[in-house]
């Protein structure tokens, strides 16, 4: 006689799956890489997934700095240089990724109160008017000892 209800308790869960919402899409993994000193941007990092539908970030925003951009990182003949770009496309079933050394997000500023929280919230803006808030860990720079590469002067740009 219980062989039928166990059945059934298999497969709820797969049939709840198939008919369940659409994906959404959604942000996470963040995570800001803050400046050693306050006169030059940190870089905020994340990764954007699509969900069924796809999405667009058109841009981000936060109480807790001054500005915030997004950037790409491109070679250009063999120099790194930054490019603002306003708009991310993130297809549906996909991901972006914003990583070191690609897409990043540039914070100036950033305050006092979520660096001694270790963290800080990011609103994400998207096309559809959708608003992502998304809770980003806060690494402070490496200090001397940790890596020798940290210790090199650090251009407005460089290492992001
Ligand atoms: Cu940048």
């Amino acid at each position: 006689m219980r062989a039928p209800f166990a059945l059934f308790a298999l497969l709820a869960p797969l049939a709840l799956a198939a008919c369940g919402d659409p994906a959404p899409t959604y942000i996470d993994q963040a995570w800001v890489r803050l400046s050693p000193n306050k006169e030059t941007p940190s870089a905020g990092y994340f990764v954007a997934h699509g969900g069924d539908a796809g999405g667009q970030i058109r841009g981000v925003l936060t109480d807790y700095a001054l500005k915030v951009e997004m950037h790409e990182s491109v070679d250009k003949d063999g120099m790194m240089t930054m490019e603002r770009i306003d708009s991310v496309d993130i297809p549906a079933k996909g991901e972006v990724t914003f990583a070191p050394g690609g897409k990043h997000l540039m914070l100036w500023g950033v305050n006092d109160t979520a660096i001694s929280r270790g963290k800080m919230q990011l609103t994400f803006l998207m096309a559809n008017g959708d608003r992502l808030l998304v809770d980003a860990v806060i690494r402070k720079p490496e200090t001397a000892g940790a890596g020798a590469a940290a210790a090199k002067p650090a251009g407005e740009h460089e290492g992001h």
